[in-house]
């Protein structure tokens, strides 16, 4: 059987036609760019060529090198597709639809013009994968736009839109895009005979002083701990002061420092997880899944008003229903100030608000949401309050509508059993704030029909979140997860370690804030109340005397001014406070318990082994699917740094067999919160790697 070509070439009335076809998203898989390049000589070879034009075929330009190949042995490439088309003598067109990404847009770099239609993008985001561009993006770039703006968008790795690319000067016009290869076609033969724009031969780019430090100092915090954003900072620098081949051979070294290194091993490893975590391999692959093109949102509070933003953002017309007058009246005026905050910081324009404000439509009476193909209920959490509005829905809602339930524990068959159509029940866990963050849990109960499932994936997926799948059980996988971390930080304190010294060591290893600054954040009280309720339910649930004893003491968090830290009037700078020092040490002698000091990996391998324990407790229940669900939901829900790649994948770094022999000692030593899990210890057994571990369904 003869192999389709992954890169075509034909000739159209003088102009050779180079196609690349290498589905799904046109990547510079195996023989891609050796094909370009062989296209681009034999276009030049042949006296019938007059100029050529470089196309994708399918849904886009090229999304860039084949990410699978990185950190692997390739065959050094004779001729590279950039070198072919710089040196081409006769002209070449690229032609963008869709993206053209990292290598691709290098290559479109490579041509001496550029075309594009005006739903293109285009963008060197190898950053976000723990590279830089390696084909010469870093010094094409810079010469032609500016050193300012390429060093923007290479530290960012942002998809730029075609009508910003061609102001930026990084495309030459915008076509219509009707037929693109026709219009290519026109384009290229319009340059005939003009001189080749050729960006390797101009000089190396201005820049202004200050420029790189200015840059450095930018990203400090963000880009703590990792290299490719300052190896991207160096590789533009060289671009400002180089002569062309001498810049690619910096930028050269630059980017094998980068390939294999353990950051960019994660973001490869994080990128993949994140389209992995769509796939529910037990839905039947013909499954119909209702069309949902309507919505509903019940309770206007802060959680509803988010989702119903999610909904508005994605271009979904959206119903937010709330019985309380006042309450909606507030919801709404919440909305529209979040969107003016959004175009007062210029994440969004004051177009687009005025697209999506009247999207979401406040409604009070249930009644009036009934023909929506789904409703999201984010009411107050707590079952009887659920029961009611489900039973409600239950009695208006066109019989198709998909019922989904915001909660972030409670169970959704209880939510169900309202209803006389519990198969048209699940559970949409959204993360605060909901119109930011993109993690959306999607739980499964017991009689959710598998239809329902798929649609609520989809669903999340089409309002810009990362959809995954969750069985019903308490904290669902995310938090459930997470649960062990929140007891060991309040333990550990009990124990000696200090909040600031736990909140510095989290930091450290990546995460924008320590936990207790966050609780500050979030207010300390939902959580006692969680507590007290867990208490009534479970006379040995394992109580937080400390954090029960700051809430009682009026100190719930930045709201009050004080919390595990203290607050400036009008400042969320945290300060120690020798109040809680006391208060710690009171509790800790009332308690009984021997202070002592914690060393900074202690506390983190306290805090991180206990959720992976926890979450190989979760995969053994057949809860979650995949170790590498969990890492996306720990990166996506809870700001987990993502170039250590999520929970799992930083847990193999230390390595199963380890974390099972600390368990187990653990376990010895404090009791049965520090169980090991059949499952990591089957995995320490066998030299495994936990982020590969699947639930038994799977298997
Ligand atoms: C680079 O170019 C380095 C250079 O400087 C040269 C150095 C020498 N490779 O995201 P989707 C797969 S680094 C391999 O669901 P969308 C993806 O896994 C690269 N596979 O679609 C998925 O597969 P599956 C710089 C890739 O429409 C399928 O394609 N470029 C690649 O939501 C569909 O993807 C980037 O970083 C790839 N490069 O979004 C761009 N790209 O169906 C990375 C995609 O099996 N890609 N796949 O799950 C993207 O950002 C998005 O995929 C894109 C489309 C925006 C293009």
């Amino acid at each position: 059987m003869s192999e389709v070509p992954v890169v075509r070439f034909e000739i159209v009335d003088g102009i050779g036609v180079i196609t690349v076809d290498y589905p799904p998203v046109n990547a510079l898989g195996p023989g891609v760019s050796e094909g370009i390049a062989a296209a681009v000589d034999q276009g030049n070879a042949d006296p019938a060529v007059q100029a050529m034009v470089l196309l994708g075929a399918g849904r886009t330009f090229i999304a860039g090198a084949d990410i699978r190949r990185f950190g692997k042995p390739r065959p050094p490439s004779p001729r590279r597709s950039y070198d072919a088309l710089d040196e081409s003598a006769k002209p070449v067109v690229a032609a963008i639809h869709g993206y053209a990404l990292g290598g691709g847009l290098e290559n479109a770099l490579s041509c001496h013009w550029r075309i594009a239609v005006p739903s293109a993008k285009v963008g060197l985001p190898e950053v976000l994968i723990g590279i830089l561009p390696g084909g010469g993006g870093t010094q094409r770039l810079p010469r032609l736009i500016g050193a300012k703006p390429a060093l923007e968008m290479i530290v960012t790795g942002r998809h730029v839109p075609a009508e910003e690319a061609k102001a930026l000067g990084i495309v030459d016009a915008i076509i219509p895009g009707q037929d693109l290869r026709a219009e290519a076609i026109a384009f290229a033969r319009s340059v005939i005979g003009k001189p080749l724009r050729r960006i390797s031969a101009m000089p190396p780019a201005a820049a202004e002083p200050g420029l790189f430090d200015e840059m450095r100092m930018s990203i400090a915090r963000k880009a703590r701990n990792q290299k490719a954003p300052y190896n991207c900072i160096a590789a533009v620098e060289a671009a400002t002061r180089l002569p062309f081949a001498e810049g690619m051979a910096e930028e050269k070294r630059l980017f094998q420092e980068l390939e294999n290194a353990p950051e960019a091993q994660a973001l490869r490893y994080a990128f993949f997880a994140e389209r992995e975590i769509a796939r529910i391999p037990f839905l039947p692959k013909d499954l119909a899944l209702p069309e949902i093109k309507t919505a509903a949102v019940v309770g206007a509070g802060t959680m509803g008003g988010g989702i119903a933003m999610s909904f508005a953002d994605n271009g979904f017309p959206v119903k937010l229903v709330d019985a309380n007058p006042e309450g909606l009246a507030r919801g709404m005026q919440r909305i529209r100030d979040n969107y003016a905050v959004s175009v007062k910081r210029g994440s969004i324009t004051q177009t687009q608000m005025d697209e999506r404000l009247p999207r979401i439509q406040p409604v009070e009476r249930i009644e009036d949401i009934a023909e929506c193909d789904v409703v999201i209920e984010a009411v107050f959490e707590q079952l009887p309050v659920k029961q009611e509005i489900f039973a409600k829905l239950d009695a208006v809602m066109k019989p198709e509508a998909i019922l989904l339930t915001n909660t972030s524990a409670i169970d959704i068959d209880k939510i169900a059993d309202a209803t006389k159509r519990p198969q048209m029940v699940a559970g949409a866990h959204f993360f605060a704030p909901a119109n930011v963050m993109k993690l959306l849990e999607v739980v499964e109960g017991p009689r959710t029909a598998p239809e329902v499932l798929g649609a609520a994936m989809k669903l999340g997926r089409a309002i810009g979140k990362i959809s995954g799948y969750a069985g019903n059980c308490d904290g669902f996988v995310a938090n459930r997860s997470r649960i062990y971390f929140t007891l060991e930080q309040n333990i550990m304190v009990e124990e000696g370690a200090l909040p600031e010294q736990i909140d510095k060591v989290m930091v450290d290893f990546g995460y924008p804030m320590g936990p207790f600054a966050v609780n500050d954040m979030s207010g300390l009280d939902v959580s006692y109340f969680t507590r007290k309720r867990r208490l009534a339910e479970d006379p040995n649930y394992r109580t937080l005397p400390i954090p029960d004893r700051l809430v009682e003491s009026g100190r719930k968090g930045q709201k009050t001014g004080a919390g595990w830290y203290r607050y400036e009037k009008g400042d969320r700078t945290p300060h120690v406070d020798p109040v809680v020092h006391r208060l710690i040490k009171e509790v800790a002698a009332e308690q009984g318990i021997e202070q002592r000091p914690f060393s900074d990996e202690e506390i983190l391998h306290r805090l991180l082994f206990a959720s992976a324990n926890e979450a190989c407790k979760i995969l053994e229940e057949d809860k979650a699917l995949r170790a590498s669900d969990i890492d996306v939901m720990w990166l996506n829900g809870f700001g987990f740094p993502r170039y250590r790649g999520g929970l799992m994948f930083w847990a193999d770094t230390i390595g199963a067999q380890e974390i099972y022999n600390q368990i187990a000692a653990w376990h010895q030593r404090y009791g049965d919160r520090w169980r090991p899990s059949a499952l990591l210890r089957r995995v320490a057994e066998s030299g495994g790697k936990l982020r590969e571990a699947k639930a038994p369904r799977l298997q």
